[in-house]
């Protein structure tokens, strides 16, 4: 799925596009990924990050883990995935593109953009 389409499905789950915000809930879901989901070279998962409304301004959650050299807004990219051939480290690219993601329930009382890093082990779902 594209990043938007993603990002739809994720909150019809009642939940949101998993985005890591420390160092251990990134090698978290990205050991999650690569052990329990798909391990071909090369495969990337979309995360909730974007620089969609105003380039250069990346929406995320204090914690970024960008690869070397990257974000370079390469052919207009606006959308981050983790991507396998860095290691699992951020790279931008084009929002169209069709890659696999990642949704992360969320709490009932929990809000948005609020779930601290207690819950990284929680109710991580995989789709193609
Ligand atoms: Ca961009
Ligand atoms: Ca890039």
């Amino acid at each position: 799925m594209d990043w938007y389409e993603a990002n739809r499905t994720c909150a019809e789950s009642r939940a949101n596009l998993a985005i890591p915000t420390s160092q251990s809930e990134q090698d978290y879901i990205w050991e999650l990924f690569m052990n329990e989901f798909d391990q071909t070279p090369g495969t990337s998962l979309w995360i909730d990050c974007n620089d969609i409304e105003e380039e250069g301004k990346w929406q995320h959650h204090g914690y970024g883990n960008w690869a070397n050299g990257e974000p370079n807004n390469g052919g207009d990219s606006d959308c981050v995935k983790m991507w396998d051939t860095r290691n699992g480290q951020w790279d931008d690219t084009q929002c169209s593109r069709k890659d696999i993601y990642d949704c992360k329930l969320m709490e009932q009382d929990c809000p948005p953009g609020n779930v601290s890093d207690r819950k990284r082990n929680d109710n991580y779902i995989f789709f193609r």
